[in-house]
């Protein structure tokens, strides 16, 4: 396997927009395993909710915080992702896996996410510092602009937190901010293959649209977080435990099954902060 790392032009890519997608991040084998793994995951499926848009359309998640030895967890804490957060986030503490989230956006029901920074849920978690912070979106089916792909804004992440509101059962950034960052910088829809990588600062403006298609997005967003970065509202302490990391080889090499159990879900009703 090829030893993967950011290169200069990649991290100052991330730097000036917020994001960065890295092609064929995950090889054809890694995804087909991973796919299949999720679509028979009789455990993913008993933890999942819906979470419904502001237009009553739901969009079905998976969230968990302690990433284990299944399929999902070994990719979450291989060396490629860690390493690449690990140069991308702000700071030299132990990079901490905060979250997973497996997202089935169902084909012709999927709803939209409205336009949000993750800062904007999170700063209520009481983190202090947005640069400490970003997420890893994994495309395991194709997302395209009739599916419902991932939508930024480019360079938006520089505005620093934008205020944000509530928008159905999700948390939706000043639509006034959204319209003015829409007059200044691009809208990109960020079309996926399955395999490719989405690396996203906390504070990129980013929504998705309802999946009107026949087809189902899916995709794995593992968000990570700095050891000192602590959210002093955020009950689960998963983000200030250093990723024990494993060997890219892990997912395709060991023996692997659905998400477990002790992986410590967010079940909807327990819980109003969704991320
Ligand atoms: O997967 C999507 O469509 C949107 C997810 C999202 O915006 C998020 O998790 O912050």
């Amino acid at each position: 396997m090829n030893y993967f790392q950011l290169t200069k032009p990649q991290i100052s890519d991330y730097e000036r927009d917020g994001y960065l997608i890295v092609r064929n991040f995950l090889s054809f084998p890694e995804i087909e395993k991973l796919y299949g793994i999720a679509t028979g995951d009789a455990i993913l499926s008993k933890h999942a909710f819906d979470l419904n848009d502001g237009t009553g359309k739901k969009t079905k998640l998976t969230l968990w915080y302690n990433p284990g030895d299944d399929a999902y967890g070994l990719l979450t804490r291989s060396r490629r992702i860690v390493e690449a957060a690990d140069t991308l986030l702000d700071g030299d503490a132990p990079v901490c896996h905060f979250h997973s989230k497996l997202m089935q956006k169902e084909p012709r029901v999927g709803g939209a996410w409205e336009w949000h920074q993750d800062y904007g849920y999170w700063y209520k978690n009481e983190f202090l510092f947005p640069d400490q912070m970003l997420s890893v979106m994994i495309a395991i089916t194709k997302a395209t602009k009739e599916n419902g792909c991932l939508q930024v804004i480019g360079g938006s992440h520089k505005m620093g937190r934008v205020e944000h509101g509530f928008a159905g059962e999700q948390v939706g950034a000043m639509q006034r901010y959204v319209d003015l960052a829409l007059k200044t910088m691009p809208l990109i829809y960020v079309e996926l293959e399955p395999g490719d990588a989405l690396f996203f600062h906390s504070n990129l403006l980013h929504r998705s649209a309802a999946n009107l298609s026949a087809t189902a997005r899916w995709s794995l967003i593992s968000c990570y977080n700095r050891q000192t970065n602590i959210g002093y509202n955020e009950p689960n302490g998963s983000h200030t435990v250093p990723v024990h990391v494993v060997p890219d080889e892990a997912l395709m090499e060991w023996t692997t099954t659905g998400v477990q159990e002790s992986s410590g879900f967010l079940e909807k009703d327990k819980d109003e902060a969704l991320k």
